[in-house]
C-alpha cells in the first residue's frame, strides 16, 4: 500500500472527501470484519454485516468502540494485521486501569508523521525551521509525532523530550529554535522562566504547537504575549494515531480534522444518539487509512463541537472546537457540572498564572471545592488585607461561572508543582469510583 498523505486532501472538496470517506468506510469495515474475530462478534452481537455498509450514510448502524474495548482486547484482540507487519507500539499512560497499546505499521506511522507534518505547515512552518520537540518521546505519541512531522516537512529537529529546563532554554537560545512543540503547561513555564531570566530578547521563537491538554483562550494570549509567538492548538489521542488528529491553522478558529484519515461525529454521551452540527457532544472517531490497529466508532470521551462552515485559509476539513474538557474529567460537585477549564478562564481572566490545583472533598455527605491559584510576584508584595480581597473577588466571579461555592486559596509564586508533560489540576479525594 502507498504513502496515504495527500495534500490536495487538505483543501479537496466536501463531496470528493465524502466520497473517499464513503469508499474507505466500506473497506474498513469489511477488512476488521474479516481480520479482527473481536470486531466480527462485536458486529454479530449488534445485527450488523459488512454487507449492510454502503457509505457514510450507514456509520451509524455500526457499535461504538470504548476504552473498556480495548482493555478487554489488549494486548493483541484488535490488531488487523500480523505481528509481521507492524513496526512500533506506543501506549497511553494508563492513570486508570490498563494500559492501551496501539500498533502501526510503516504506512501507519507515515500516515501519522504527515498528519503532524501538515500541523506545523498549518503554524508556518517550513525547512528552514528549527522545531524544538519537547514532548516527552518514548511510549508517549508526542516527541515521536512532532518528531517524525518535522522531519517529513524537513525542518532541523531538535529531539529534546520533556524536562530538563535550563538545557531547553540553552538549546531554544543558542541553535535560535523557531517552533516550539510542547505541552501548554510545560509552554506556559518556559515563557515564565524565559522572563526571569530576561531571556525574552535572545530567543527566535515565531510559533508553538502546543496540545495533549485542555488549555483556554486565555492561556494561549497569555503564552503569546510573554513568548512574542502565535500559539496553536494541536489535538490527538493515542488510540488514534497520536498528535495531529486535528490542528489549527492561521485562523486559529478550531482545529481542521485530518478528514481524510478520520472520520468525526458528535453523540449524546448518555444516550449514543448522532447530534446535528454545532450541537455539543463526546467526540467519536473512525479511522479509514489505518492499517495495524484500525479503530470503528472510537469513544473519545473528549467534548467538543464540529463546524463544517468554511474557512477562511481555504481547507475545506471539519474544524473541532477546543475540546470543553472531557465526559470522564467532568467533575460533578454538588450536582453541578464543573469542567476545569471554566475555573481556568476565571483565573486567567483576573490576571493570575495558570498554575492552579482544585482540590474536591466530601464530608457528611456534602461536597467542598477548593481552588488553590498562585499569585503572581506582585499580588505576592500585597497586605493581608488586599489578599483577602481579591479571594474574596475570586470566589464571587467562580460563583456567577459555576453557580456554586468555591473556596479559594491565594499561595505564594511558584508554590504549586510545575509539570513537564501533562498537568495534573484536579485532585479529587471523594474516591467515588472506588470498588
Ligand atoms: O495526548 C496525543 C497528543 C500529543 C496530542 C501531543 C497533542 C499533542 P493521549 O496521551 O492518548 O494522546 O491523550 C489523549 O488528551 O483524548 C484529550 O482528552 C487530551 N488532549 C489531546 N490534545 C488535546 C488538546 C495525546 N489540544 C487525550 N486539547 C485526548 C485538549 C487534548 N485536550
Amino acid at each position: 500500500m502507498g504513502n496515504y498523505f495527500d495534500p490536495k486532501w487538505e483543501c479537496a472538496s466536501r463531496e470528493d472527501l465524502r466520497a473517499r470517506q464513503s469508499e474507505l468506510l466500506v473497506q474498513t469495515v469489511e477488512r476488521v470484519y474479516q481480520n479482527v474475530p473481536y470486531y466480527r462478534k462485536k458486529m454479530d452481537e449488534a445485527g450488523v454485516k459488512p454487507e449492510h455498509i454502503h457509505g457514510l450514510e450507514d456509520l451509524h448502524l455500526l457499535p461504538f468502540l470504548t476504552k473498556d474495548d480495548l482493555r478487554e482486547a489488549y494486548p493483541y484482540g484488535l490488531m488487523a494485521r500480523p505481528l509481521e507487519d507492524c513496526v512500533r507500539i506506543h501506549s497511553t499512560s494508563g492513570t486508570t486501569g490498563r494500559r492501551v497499546v496501539a500498533f502501526y505499521t510503516q504506512n501507519d506511522v507515515d500516515m501519522w508523521e504527515n498528519c503532524c507534518a501538515r500541523a506545523l505547515a498549518a503554524a508556518g512552518a517550513t525547512k528552514s525551521d528549527v522545531v524544538q520537540v519537547c514532548y516527552g518521546y518514548g511510549l508517549f505519541t508526542g516527541g515521536p509525532g512532532l518528531h517524525g512531522g518535522s522531519h517529513k516537512l524537513g525542518s532541523l529537529t531538535l529531539p529534546m523530550s520533556s524536562g530538563n529546563t535550563d538545557r531547553q532554554i540553552q538549546f531554544m537560545t543558542d541553535l535560535g529554535a523557531t517552533v516550539l512543540c510542547c505541552t501548554p503547561s510545560y509552554a506556559a513555564y518556559l515563557a515564565e522562566t524565559i522572563l526571569e531570566r530576561g531571556l525574552r530578547n535572545k530567543i527566535k521563537l515565531k510559533a508553538g504547537i502546543f496540545g495533549a491538554e485542555a488549555w483556554t483562550e486565555e492561556m494561549r494570549h497569555d503564552i503569546e504575549e510573554k513568548l512574542g509567538i502565535k500559539a496553536y492548538d494541536i489535538y490527538g489521542l493515542t488510540e488514534i494515531s497520536g498528535p495531529g488528529v486535528a490542528y489549527e491553522c492561521s485562523e486559529q478558529k478550531g482545529m481542521h480534522i485530518n478528514e481524510d484519515n478520520f472520520i468525526a461525529e458528535i453523540i449524546d454521551p448518555r444516550t449514543g444518539e448522532v447530534l446535528p452540527d454545532g450541537e455539543k457532544g463526546e467526540l467519536v472517531f473512525t479511522s479509514i487509512t489505518k492499517e495495524a490497529f484500525p479503530l470503528i466508532r472510537y469513544r473519545t470521551k473528549d467534548i467538543t463541537i464540529l463546524n463544517h462552515e468554511p474557512c477562511a485559509c481555504g481547507r475545506t476539513s471539519v474544524r473541532m472546537r477546543k475540546p470543553m474538557g472531557r465526559s470522564d474529567d467532568m467533575l460533578i460537585v454538588k450536582g453541578v457540572n464543573v469542567f476545569p477549564s471554566q475555573i481556568e478562564t476565571v483565573l486567567m481572566n483576573q490576571g493570575y498564572p495558570a498554575n492552579y490545583e482544585i482540590v474536591v472533598t466530601r464530608e457528611n455527605n456534602s461536597d467542598a471545592i477548593e481552588v488553590k491559584v498562585e499569585m503572581t510576584q506582585e499580588m505576592f508584595s500585597d497586605s493581608i488585607s488586599e489578599v483577602a480581597g481579591r479571594e474574596k473577588k475570586l470566589v464571587s466571579a467562580l460563583k456567577a461561572m459555576l453557580g456554586i461555592y468555591c473556596k479559594v486559596r491565594l499561595v505564594a509564586p511558584k508554590s504549586i508543582e510545575r509539570s513537564e508533560g501533562k498537568a495534573k489540576r484536579v485532585i479529587d479525594k471523594r474516591n467515588l469510583y472506588k470498588g
